[in-house]
C-alpha cells in the first residue's frame, strides 16, 4: 500500500474566553467533528490522528486587566494548546485546531513555531486581530492574537498575568490577510505602520481571488520557502454562508473564494498547520445556520488536505478488469 500524501493530527480546543459575545463556540470542535470530518478525510486517502479535545484549566479569579477580560484563562489555555501543537507537530502530521475563539491562535502559531521554527502566516479573516491589550475597544483577546505573536510589537504589549511563557514569533512580512472589511483604526495604523501584505475584500474585488493566491504565495515565498500556518476564521465568508458566528459582518468570501484559498494553500506542499475558529453553533438562527456554517468548515478542512473540486482519486487507482 502507498503511504498517504496528507496526515492530519486534530486538536480540539473547546474555549471561548476570548471573546464575550456569546457562549457556544467551544463547542465548535465537537460539531465540526460530528459532521463527519475525521471520516471524510480518510476517506479521501488522509492519515488521521485525533487527539481530542484539550482540557482547560479552570482559572476562578481572572480580574479584567485594564480592560481585558478574562487575561488568566486566556494565558493558560493557549500554554496548552502551544505544547499539544508542539506534540501534533513532532509527530510529524499537518495539524488541524479546531476552536473555539480566535485568541487560541497565539497557542497554536507559538507551538507550531516552537516544533518548526520561521513560519509564514495567512490569517483569513473579516477582522485584522491585532489590537494590542491598550488599543482594544473591547477588551476580547480573539481581537488581539497578532499582537502578541509579532516581534515587531513586542514593546507595546504589557506583561500579563499567565503569558510570561510565550515570546513573539512571527515577523510582519511573513504574514498576509485576506478577507479585511472591519478594522479598526489602531488596527490600520498598525498594518500600514509595519508595511502588512493584505487583501482587503476591496483587493478580492480588484484582482479576483487567483490572482490573491498567487500574490499571496509570491509574497510569502520571496523570502525563502517557509511552513504555512493557515488560520482559519469562519467569519471571513459571507455571513449569508456561515452565519453561526459570534461577530458576522456582511461582504464577505463565498464559498468559492474559500475554496480557492484552501485548495491553492494545499497545493503548495508547505501547508503544515490550519486552525478553523470562531464556528458558533449557539450563533445560527435555525439548523440549517448550523449546518451551512459546519459543512463549509468542513469542506475548507478537506480542501487544505488535497480535496479538489474536480476531482480525485487514490494514488493506486486501477479501473476494474472486465
Ligand atoms: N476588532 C474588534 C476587537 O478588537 C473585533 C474583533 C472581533 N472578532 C473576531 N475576530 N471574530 O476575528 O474586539
Ligand atoms: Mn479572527
Ligand atoms: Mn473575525
Amino acid at each position: 500500500p502507498l503511504r498517504p500524501l496528507h496526515s492530519a493530527g486534530i486538536i480540539g480546543a473547546p474555549f471561548s474566553k476570548g471573546q464575550v459575545r456569546a457562549r457556544g463556540v467551544e463547542s465548535g470542535p465537537d460539531h465540526i467533528r460530528a459532521a463527519g470530518l475525521v471520516e471524510r478525510l480518510l476517506q479521501q486517502g488522509c492519515a488521521v490522528k485525533d487527539y481530542g479535545n484539550l482540557e482547560f484549566e479552570q482559572v476562578s479569579v481572572d480580574e479584567p486587566v485594564g480592560r481585558l477580560k478574562s487575561v488568566r484563562a486566556v494565558g493558560s489555555a493557549n500554554q496548552r494548546l502551544s505544547v499539544a501543537m508542539q506534540k501534533v507537530k513532532e509527530g510529524g502530521h499537518t495539524a488541524v485546531m479546531l476552536g473555539g475563539d480566535h485568541s487560541l491562535a497565539i497557542g497554536s502559531i507559538h507551538g507550531h513555531a516552537a516544533a518548526l521554527g520561521h513560519l509564514s502566516v495567512v490569517w483569513v479573516d473579516a477582522h485584522a486581530d491585532i489590537n494590542t491589550p491598550l488599543t482594544s475597544y473591547t477588551g476580547n483577546i480573539h481581537g488581539q492574537p497578532l499582537s502578541y505573536l509579532l516581534h515587531e510589537l513586542q514593546s507595546k504589549i504589557p506583561v500579563l498575568p499567565n503569558f510570561s511563557w510565550m515570546k513573539p514569533c512571527l515577523s510582519a512580512g511573513d504574514l498576509v490577510y485576506i478577507g479585511l472589511r472591519d478594522v479598526d483604526p489602531a488596527e490600520h495604523y498598525i498594518l500600514r505602520t509595519l508595511g502588512v501584505k493584505m487583501f482587503s475584500m476591496s483587493k478580492v474585488d480588484q484582482l479576483g481571488v487567483a490572482k490573491v493566491m498567487e500574490e499571496t504565495c509570491d509574497h510569502l515565498s520571496a523570502k525563502g520557502k517557509k511552513p504555512i500556518h493557515l488560520s482559519f476564521d469562519i467569519d471571513a465568508i459571507d455571513p449569508s454562508i456561515t452565519p453561526a458566528t459570534g461577530t458576522p459582518v456582511t461582504g464577505g468570501l463565498t464559498y468559492r473564494e474559500g475554496l480557492c484559498i484552501t485548495e491553492h494553500l494545499s497545493q503548495t506542499g508547505l501547508l503544515s498547520a490550519v486552525d478553523l475558529v470562531e464556528v458558533n453553533p449557539l450563533r445560527g438562527q435555525t439548523q440549517n445556520d448550523i449546518h451551512s456554517t459546519v459543512s463549509t468548515a468542513v469542506d475548507l478542512l478537506l480542501a487544505c488536505f488535497g480535496r479538489q473540486r474536480e476531482g480525485n482519486h487514490l494514488q493506486d487507482y486501477c479501473l476494474p478488469e472486465p
